[in-house]
């Protein structure tokens, strides 16, 4: 059993698709042990890609990521930061499979919906930024 971030970023859900989201992850079986809604500060924002501070789309990616309401979700079950990740589809939504979230909804690299962790360990530590262990279900 594995567990994920996920975000539905500002233009996921400024363009009214947090349902459309949560509807993908409980048609696939994933099961969301916690949500929430909230706005990021730019200075939260630049703590959760702090990754990335170093690379030229830092500024731009922070600003918009504190730009407006997102909504963070822990999801459970096996092997989820790869089914989640194949939800999602590539960074780049015109690289994007077909049929999923990016290619159907994403505007661009940066404006692309939605976040899911990549590996164990970030999961784990993107898990921490938002949640502490009292807000998981089980
Ligand atoms: P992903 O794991 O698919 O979200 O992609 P990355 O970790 O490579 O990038 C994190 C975020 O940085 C992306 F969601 C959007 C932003 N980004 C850009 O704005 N421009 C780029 O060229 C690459 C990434």
């Amino acid at each position: 059993m594995q567990r994920t971030l996920s975000i539905v970023k500002p233009d996921g859900v400024e363009k009214g698709l947090i349902g459309e989201v949560v509807r993908r992850f409980e048609k696939e079986g994933i099961c969301i042990v916690a949500m929430r809604m909230r706005r990021l500060s730019r200075r939260e924002a630049e703590g959760f890609y702090a990754v990335h501070r170093e690379r030229p789309f830092f500024n731009s990616l922070t600003e918009f990521m504190s730009s407006g309401p997102i909504v963070v979700l822990v999801l459970e079950g096996d092997d989820v930061i790869a089914r989640n990740r194949a939800l999602m589809g590539a960074t780049d939504p015109k690289k994007a499979e077909k049929g999923t979230i990016r290619a159907d909804f994403a505007g661009n690299v940066e404006k692309n919906i939605v976040h899911g962790s990549d590996a164990p360990e970030t999961a784990e530590t993107e898990i921490r930024y938002f949640f502490s262990d009292l807000d998981l279900v089980w």
